[in-house]
């Protein structure tokens, strides 16, 4: 059974919510942050950080990476074969890459940090740059929606949309970006999400 370690208020949430989507069973280890979490992490993440999974013999970290492990196992529609497969890295690559580092500078000087550690340029900066790279989101939805990939809801939609969550909770302006905005209400609105955001939001 996979083993999914990290409390849902954390990047756990987007493989909680894969292994929902999924279907399969897991069982949730919910690691908090503090001093302890490098401790109780040792043996399945080097890096001292959350999420991480076990799966039988396997152990890996990376929230993304989990993610495609946890679709390969249930398979079509979650991870389709083919280009459809290439076309599902590309997108999580691109969300960890291009859009993540971005979201994460608006979001660390918004609402993560304690307010006397935030700056007001770095959070501009970030959500310029962001507000930037989703515009091709905008523009693919636009043309190829209703999901990343068309027709179905695979992983590409799970990783990419796991990687906004925070925004799109936490008040991001995705006033310009309509078809990103609906595309995110879509993708958190699905029976899965909902027992993840259970989890994460209380
Ligand atoms: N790229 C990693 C990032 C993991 C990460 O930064 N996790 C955060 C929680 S969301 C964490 O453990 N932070 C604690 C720390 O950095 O010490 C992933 O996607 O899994």
């Amino acid at each position: 059974m996979l083993r999914i370690h990290g409390t849902a208020k954390s990047r756990a949430f987007r493989c909680i919510w894969a292994a929902e989507e999924a279907g399969l069973p897991y069982e949730h280890v919910p690691v908090a942050f503090g001093p302890q979490m490098k401790a109780e992490l040792a043996a399945v993440n080097p890096n001292g950080k959350i999420p991480a999974m076990q799966d039988g013999a396997l152990t890996l970290f990376e929230s993304l990476a989990i993610n495609l492990h946890i679709a390969a196992k249930a398979g079509a529609p979650l991870m389709p074969s083919g280009d459809d497969a290439s076309r599902v890295l590309q997108w999580t690559l691109w969300a960890a890459t291009e859009v993540e580092p971005a979201i994460m500078q608006w979001a660390y000087n918004t609402y993560i940090r304690p307010a006397e550690q935030r700056d007001p340029a770095l959070a501009k900066a970030g959500a310029a740059e962001a507000a930037a790279r989703l515009a091709v989101l905008e523009g693919h939805l636009a043309a190829n929606g209703p999901w990343l990939l068309g027709r179905d809801f695979t992983v590409a939609d799970c990783n990419l949309a796991g990687v906004l969550y925070g925004s799109w909770l936490n008040g991001f302006d995705y006033g310009r970006l309509p078809k990103v905005k609906a595309w995110l209400d879509a993708c958190f609105d699905r029976p899965a999400a909902l027992k993840a955001r259970k989890l994460r939001e209380g």
